[in-house]
């Protein structure tokens, strides 16, 4: 019998956990904590303790796949290159590059060769037609970070464990943990640690949930109002004197924001979020007279239709009470790749605006709401071929009935996955994709999230299975095949691009990181780097960047005229599982005994009495452009007018040979969200906000029960 015990991280979210691994005769035993990785194993949990059962999942693409006959039949790796680049070569020649279009995941993102090269063999053809998962993500932030900081990828880490008031807004760390565009390992626990030390904690969320049950003061504002919220605090912290500048750094736009604070009216704000103003206030003396504290909003607001500016407001309130780069606060790391070193030296981003709808692209790829559209429309650069990666659009963003129809004309589909999904029905090929466990790399661009310099490369636990070859060389190949190279072929392979990107830095060598196999701490953690960006680069940051405040007048304007109502009365938000990963990994405790039945809706008690509904009654959720059923959950966590649909958004997973669905689990509820009511910055559809009604169609099989 043979047996091994590997040191690596996962690669399922930033926390990218320390874990043991052990395989028995080639079949992983048993997942651990490594408890000598210092920074990272506290967060580890169910996902990657079940991590082996993907591994060896029956349902587990074991090679490539080719449409035949409306079937996918197995195919090689040669058969698949020579056919795509084909197809792709064909496109090409009678289209242009635009008709090529790639969609990368968020697996696809933490997969540093697919990232890499994903965005490598686009860019190698000449393509602006990318998207990614960052628009139903995190683009709100960059947007906000782009038009104040002038650095979309731009990272402000909470500084935890120094803090006396840590601000969450739509941010639930006791499930999802602690990191969005800057992580902190078992950041929940370092914070309650705070909290028990007499830190306050206050969560703006609509719902009660695991964060606001320990917090120190809870607001619930109506979704997507975040933005009135905050500037009902700005505005009470400029009436009582509370800013405090950053003295001596360069800011502009405080006399701007001032007066918009200064012509909106408290009481009107208010109303708006639907928050007590004795709640803003009290919520303004704190975080303004907190000796050290920071405000950070998450997927929250970020995923609504007014993402952009509640962000813009939530970073501005940082700045105006000089958080940034201060103990406590949120700063700048300075560790391999750090953004200023990203931004001066490696890709300028595409500022091309879409070809349909006009949109300029954030961080360099456009929103995934426009895909169907892109696809669908005719004209020059209409999208013909799509190349999908480790991601799962039609679950996972808006209006999966239009993206999954439109994506049923496309003449090459192609989806790099570990299984068969919703968003590869009609793929003309399906790629297997090699899991985290199976691979060696360093991926740079999460480890500088990190708060504390570290940094770790994951280490191959078990080959893939015979015949899987690593994502990245798929690229490579159908670049050679079509007589092209990606990064200009002056890179050969993930390892030396990151060896390159480290290399920027100078701070630590790959050999270093790959000798030390818990993890390397590097150096000490420094404050003050964004304003020695500021100081070498010159610039400045702005608190009202105007297009933003411009549009923030539009929304006072409307709400006061035309409150958004009509026969849909509900506002859905999503609420994280701790055994899953956005759309997927539910397979891993049902793919034995599949689990169909349809999830549930949280709904308020006040809402549950008007309705007449029981908990357990099925509810049909209608909005304006779809519906699904789900079992009632009457609770007081949620507040009125707003329902919960727990996590997924979705998922399938199909026999890769026979194409039958082994398993689903999650309501669909993307199909809810319209793919054209976006955050107009951001591209965001409303994920987070989107109105419904709901209607009984039974009173479920359990005694009635209210609140
Ligand atoms: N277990 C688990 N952990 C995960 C993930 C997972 O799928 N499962 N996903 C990972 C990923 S990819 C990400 S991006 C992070 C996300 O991490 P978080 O941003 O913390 O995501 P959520 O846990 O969904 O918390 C968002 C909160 O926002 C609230 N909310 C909804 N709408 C609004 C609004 O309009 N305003 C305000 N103020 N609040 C609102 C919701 O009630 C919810 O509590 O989590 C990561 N961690
Ligand atoms: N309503 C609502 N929708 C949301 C959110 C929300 O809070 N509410 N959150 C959003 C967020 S934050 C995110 S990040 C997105 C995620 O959006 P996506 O990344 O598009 O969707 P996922 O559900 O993560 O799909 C992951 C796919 O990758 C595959 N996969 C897993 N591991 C690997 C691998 O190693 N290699 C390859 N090639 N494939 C792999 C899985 O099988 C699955 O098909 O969802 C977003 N959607
Ligand atoms: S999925 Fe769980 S174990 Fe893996 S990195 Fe995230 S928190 Fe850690
Ligand atoms: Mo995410």
């Amino acid at each position: 019998m043979s047996e091994s015990i590997t040191h690596t991280h996962c690669l399922l979210c930033e926390q990218l956990c320390g874990i043991s691994v052990s395989v028995k005769d080639g079949v992983i035993d048993a997942i651990h904590p490594d408890k000598k990785n210092r920074y990272t194993w506290r967060d580890f949990c169910v996902k990657a303790q079940r991590a082996g059962e993907v591994v060896h999942s029956p349902w587990r693409l074991q090679t490539p796949m080719r449409l035949h006959n409306g079937k996918h039949v197995p195919a090689t790796y040669e058969e698949a290159v020579a056919d795509i680049s084909g197809r792709l070569r064909k496109i090409l020649d009678a289209h242009g590059p635009n008709a090529v279009a790639g969609y990368i995941g968020n697996p696809g993102g933490f997969n540093f060769g697919t990232a890499a090269y994903h965005a490598g063999l686009l860019e190698a053809l000449g393509s602006h037609q990318s998207f990614s998962m960052f628009s139903v993500d995190s683009n709100a932030y960059h947007i906000a970070a782009g038009k104040m900081f002038g650095m979309e990828w731009l990272a402000l880490i909470p500084d935890i464990d120094a803090t006396d008031c840590a601000l969450l807004i739509g941010s639930n760390p006791a499930v999802s943990k602690l990191c969005w565009f800057g992580k902190v390992p078992n950041g929940w626990r370092r914070l309650k640690n705070r909290i028990a030390a007499g830190a306050d904690l206050i969560v703006v969320d609509p719902r009660k949930t695991e964060t606001a049950e320990r917090a120190t003061l809870h607001l619930a504002p109506r979704p997507e109002t975040d933005w009135a919220l905050l500037l009902g605090v700005i505005k009470v912290i400029f009436a009582n004197r509370w800013e405090r500048l950053p003295p001596g750094k360069p800011v502009i736009g405080v006399a701007e924001l001032q007066q918009l604070a200064a012509n909106s009216s408290l009481d009107v704000l208010a109303a708006i979020c639907d928050v007590p103003r004795s709640l803003i206030e009290e919520t303004a003396k704190r975080f303004a007279n907190a000796p050290r504290a920071f405000a950070l909003a998450a997927t929250g607001p970020g995923l609504g239709r007014n993402g952009s500016v509640s962000m813009w407001l939530s970073l501005a309130l940082n700045v105006i009470t000089d958080r940034i780069d201060r103990p406590g606060g949120r700063f700048m790391p300075n560790w391999p790749m750090s953004q200023a070193i990203y931004k001066a030296q490696v890709a300028p981003d595409s500022t091309i605006p879409s070809r349909v709808r006009g949109l300029p692209p954030v961080i360099g790829m456009h929103s995934v709401a426009e895909l169907a559209d892109e696809i669908t429309t005719p004209g020059e650069g209409q999208v013909r071929a799509l190349i999908i990666a480790g991601g799962n659009p039609v679950s996972s963003a808006a209006d999966g009935t239009k993206l999954a129809s439109a994506m049923q004309q496309l003449d090459l589909l192609v989806a790099i996955d570990l299984f068969k999904r919703d968003s590869q029905g009609q793929a003309h090929w399906i790629i297997p994709g090699e899991h985290f466990l199976e691979r060696d790399e360093l991926h740079v661009g999460v480890h500088a999230l990190n708060d504390q310099p570290f940094i770790q490369s994951s280490r191959r636990v078990l080959p893939a299975p015979a015949g899987i070859r690593p994502e990245w060389t798929f690229y490579r190949d159908v670049a050679a095949a079509l007589g092209i190279e990606c990064f200009g072929g002056l890179i050969a392979s993930p390892d030396q691009l990151s060896e390159m990107l480290l290399g920027l830095d100078g701070k630590v060598t790959y050999d270093e990181i790959r000798r030390a196999e818990h993890g390397l701490f590097f150096g000490e953690r420094t404050l003050g780097h964004l304003w020695n960006y500021f100081s070498q680069y010159g610039g400045a940051v702005n608190v009202c960047p105007a297009d933003l405040s411009a549009h923030l007048l539009e929304e006072l304007a409307s709400f006061a005229s035309a409150p958004e109502t009509n026969s849909h009365n509900y506002q859905i938000i999503s609420r994280r599982r701790n055994g899953m990963m956005n759309g997927w990994l539910a397979e891993t405790a049902g793919a034995v005994s599949p689990d169909n039945t349809p999830d549930t809706i949280e709904i308020n008690c006040e809402d549950a009495v008007t309705e007449g509904i029981v908990t357990d009654a099925l509810i049909r959720v209608e909005s304006a452009i779809g519906s699904l059923d789900a079992r009632a959950l009457i609770s007081e966590q949620v507040r009125a007018g707003t329902v919960v649909l727990v996590q997924g958004w979705g998922t399938g997973l199909y026999d890769p040979m026979s194409g039958e669905e082994v398993f689903r689990r999650g309501n669909e509820r993307n199909k809810l969200v319209s793919d054209l009511d976006l955050d107009p910055f951001s591209g965001v559809a409303r994920l987070n906000g989107t109105r419904v009604s709901l209607t009984r169609i039974d009173q479920g099989a359990t005694a009635a029960k209210s609140c």
